[in-house]
């Protein structure tokens, strides 16, 4: 059935179950040496070519591979449409390697119809810190789908991982590969229910009105939370803390340093907003949430073209209750302008989900490790990773 995958060192359907197998590993790293030196080939009228991000020119190419033929729901209604500054942001984290941002290109017209990415992280699971890959914005035209490039370009990621020494990679997909790590739900707050609708991202309840339904979704002006604020370079420190001590709790998590914090978590305009419970007695910081931003085109209306959604980054209570923290980053997201609010039932969000009138969405997003084994699924609450 899995014709590619099943050559994979990846959890296969048929070992659900066995506990005899050991956490861990799956196969062995091997010397750099026997890594393969030369590229996959690929069908002949392409060429691999490495993106600089670093280009306006580049940047731009990969963004309008994904604007157009990147991830779509079920119903083909709203494409991602990740922005130039949030793809920077995502692919130049602490001590990533530009070999890892491939793209594949037509070798007559040059056009770029093909990418897959990969940057560095340090993933513990449970007690092991373990050196990895994230992989994501895999993308292929959808003029040469189902050709099997996909494979072709795993493949070669998977060399260039191995070129720096790394053996595992965690990664995200909507489909069911062998074999999810967890699975997670997708739920959805509404900040502009009548666009929503307009739009065909939500519908109107049962017995609703549109006026009955806008007054359900309103929310304060402004934070409750005495001390909210947001967070600024000075609270790197303070942040990595609270966030390490939190991440703790899970079985798979992110292993950030300050370097990490910074780059992860720092606001910036338009791709992440960060913003934090300074306690106004002690200057303690007590409790942290953040967002990022990732829009989604409208394919096909009339009156709207973007669709523009905050997504639930790390969020962390000690003092605050997370249900106030998470009311009050619906509050400042909502004076940002979103149309929508969307979180993953990851760590504690299950904790405010309902009680904040979040609705499951029709999506799922299946949670993967490349070379590394757990023993069982987790629960999407024991899971503190968040990939964009
Ligand atoms: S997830 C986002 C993926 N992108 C999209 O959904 C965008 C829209 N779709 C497309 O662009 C294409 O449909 C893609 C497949 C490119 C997805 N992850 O070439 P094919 C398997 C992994 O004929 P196409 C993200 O970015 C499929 O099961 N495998 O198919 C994370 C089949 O294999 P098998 C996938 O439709 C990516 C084979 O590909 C996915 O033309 C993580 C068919 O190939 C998927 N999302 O192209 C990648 N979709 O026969 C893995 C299909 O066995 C990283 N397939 O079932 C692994 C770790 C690597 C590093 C390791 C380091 C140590
Ligand atoms: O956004 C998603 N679904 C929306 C829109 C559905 C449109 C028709 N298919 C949805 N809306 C309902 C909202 C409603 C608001 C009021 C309360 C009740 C709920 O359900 C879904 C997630 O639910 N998104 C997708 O399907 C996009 C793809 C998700 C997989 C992503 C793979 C990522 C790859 C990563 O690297």
């Amino acid at each position: 059935k899995h014709k590619f995958w099943e050559t994979q060192p990846v959890g296969q359907f048929k070992d659900i179950g066995d506990s005899s197998l050991p956490e861990g590993p799956i196969e062995p790293p091997t010397p750099l040496s026997e890594v393969k030196q030369e590229p996959y080939n690929l069908p002949s009228q392409y060429e691999w070519t490495t993106c600089d991000m670093d280009s306006e020119e580049t940047c731009t190419e990969v963004y309008n591979l994904l604007k157009n033929n990147y991830v779509e729901d079920d119903e083909n209604m709203f494409r991602f449409n990740y922005s130039k500054e949030f793809l920077r942001w995502a692919l130049r984290p602490p001590g990533y390697y530009r070999s890892w941002h491939i793209g594949v290109r037509a070798k007559t017209s040059k056009k770029l119809v093909a990418f897959i990415t990969g940057v560095p992280a340090r993933i513990r699971v449970r007690n092991e810190v373990v050196k990895m890959a994230e992989i994501n914005f895999l993308c292929v035209h959808k003029k040469l789908r189902s050709k099997r490039l996909a494979p072709v370009m795993i493949k070669e990621i998977t060399r260039r991982v191995h070129l720096e020494n790394i053996w595992q990679a965690a990664y995200t997909a909507g489909v069911v590969l062998p074999t999810p790590v967890t699975t997670c739900q997708y739920w959805h707050r509404s900040l502009n229910p009548k666009k929503l609708i307009d739009v065909g991202f939500s519908r109107l309840g049962a017995r609703m009105t549109m006026n009955r339904t806008i007054k359900l979704y309103k929310l304060a002006d402004s934070p409750a939370t005495p001390g909210f604020r947001k967070m600024e370079l000075c609270d790197v420190p303070a942040v990595t803390r609270l966030l390490r001590d939190y991440l703790s709790q899970c079985v798979v998590a992110p292993d950030f340093d300050e370097n990490d914090v910074e780059h992860w978590l720092l606001p910036t305009e338009d791709v992440v907003d960060s913003y934090l419970v300074e306690s106004p007695e002690t200057h303690e910081i007590t409790d942290f949430c953040s967002f990022y931003t990732l829009p989604s085109s409208i394919l096909g209306n009339q009156n709207y073209s973007t669709l523009k959604a905050a997504y639930s980054y790390y969020n962390v209570s000690t003092k605050t209750p997370l249900l106030q923290l998470m009311n009050d980053a619906l509050i400042v997201a909502k004076q940002k302008n979103f149309d929508v609010f969307n979180a993953l039932d990851v760590m504690y969000n299950e904790s405010f989900l309902k009680e904040l009138k979040f609705g499951p969405g029709d999506g799922q997003l299946h949670y993967y490790l490349y070379n590394y084994r757990t023993r069982n699924a987790l629960k999407a609450s024991e899971l503190g990773l968040v990939l964009l």
